[in-house]
């Protein structure tokens, strides 16, 4: 069976549990096959289609609806693609991306909170707009672009905030926001401009984990840098008890000047859209005064004291 030539195609599995594998059939053709209620597929390769749909979510019957899907190490490689769309209903499923360059929708259906994504080897995934995951886990020298939108992962999976904050350690590269683990596109083209932004790191009211493109020190995923926010590290400056929500906006372990720098650049920054860098960085942004931050909201009588006279930086 073979697909070209469409803007979208869905591929809709007959049965409920389902073991598939996209990869490269042939030069430029991508492939899907595998099993659906243990029952063969008939292999489908596509080329020159730009949406990709894979439902594995129509069929789900309570107490069989674990999928498994799997990108090989090949990637899939098909001309044209653009997008695979996932949508795998409920159960446990889960996504293991062993290679390629894959832009990958979990949104149709429920999205992706029955959905654990793995991602091994040198493979580069891209998750845009605003996704939700049961789990993420990033291997070997793997990477996952936000590009300028959200990732939620559920508290209840089996993914820690220390794990996530290893992987955005990482993929800040140290501003240039390109390296392995969780990174932002965006951002690293931002960082040759003026480094404003990056991906920040809260939780979700629910107490998930979320991950956010914004501005450096919008440590509420507000879109804002504002007195809430320096509220915030100076508190974490006062405790170190680290974390981005705690004023570590460089994922270093510590809160000093160097986070200090990060917020002040983008407080005066955030004129300018959140995705759009200015054609030139202002001079005058690199260091402002204590006295020309924002009021701090009504803050303890230790945090007035400590901060009412004397500058962090
Ligand atoms: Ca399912
Ligand atoms: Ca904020
Ligand atoms: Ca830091």
């Amino acid at each position: 069976m073979n697909a070209r030539d469409f803007a979208s195609f869905t591929l809709t599995t007959p049965n409920s549990a389902d073991i598939l594998t996209l990869d490269q059939a042939a030069p430029n053709t991508g492939r899907v096959s595998g099993t659906s209620g243990g029952v063969a597929l008939e292999p489908l390769t596509f080329f020159n289609v730009t949406t990709v749909i894979v439902n594995t979510a129509a069929n789900d019957a309570s107490g069989s609806d674990n999928d498994s899907i799997t990108i090989a190490a090949s990637g899939i490689n098909a001309t044209g693609l653009k997008t695979l769309k996932l949508n795998v209903g409920t159960g446990n499923n889960t996504l293991t991306v062993n290679g390629g360059t894959t832009t990958i929708d979990t949104t149709p259906g429920l999205g992706g909170v029955n959905l654990s994504v793995t991602v091994n080897n040198s493979a580069v995934v891209t998750l845009p707009g605003d996704q939700t995951l049961a789990a993420l886990g990033i291997n070997n020298s793997a990477a996952v672009d936000l590009v300028n939108g959200s990732l939620t992962i559920s508290k209840t999976g089996p993914t820690t905030s220390a794990q996530v904050f290893d992987y955005l350690a990482s993929g800040r590269n140290g501003g240039a926001w390109d390296g392995v683990g969780l990174f932002s596109s965006t951002a690293a083209n931002r960082a040759l401009t003026d480094g404003f932004t990056g991906l920040a790191m809260g939780w979700t009211p629910e107490g998930n984990i979320r991950v956010k493109y914004t501005w450096n020190g919008d440590v509420n995923l507000d879109e804002l840098v504002n007195a809430d926010d320096y509220f915030a590290v100076d508190s974490g400056f006062i405790t170190q008890a680290g974390g981005y929500e705690n004023g570590d906006l460089n994922y270093d372990g510590f809160v000093n000047a160097d986070d200090y720098f990060l917020i002040d650049s983008a407080f005066i920054g955030q004129s300018s859209g959140l995705s759009a860098a200015p054609s030139a960085p202002s001079p005058d942004v690199l260091t402002i005064p204590q006295s020309q931050r924002p009021q701090k909201k009504q803050a303890s009588s230790v945090l007035s004291q400590l901060f009412s006279t004397k500058p962090v930086l």
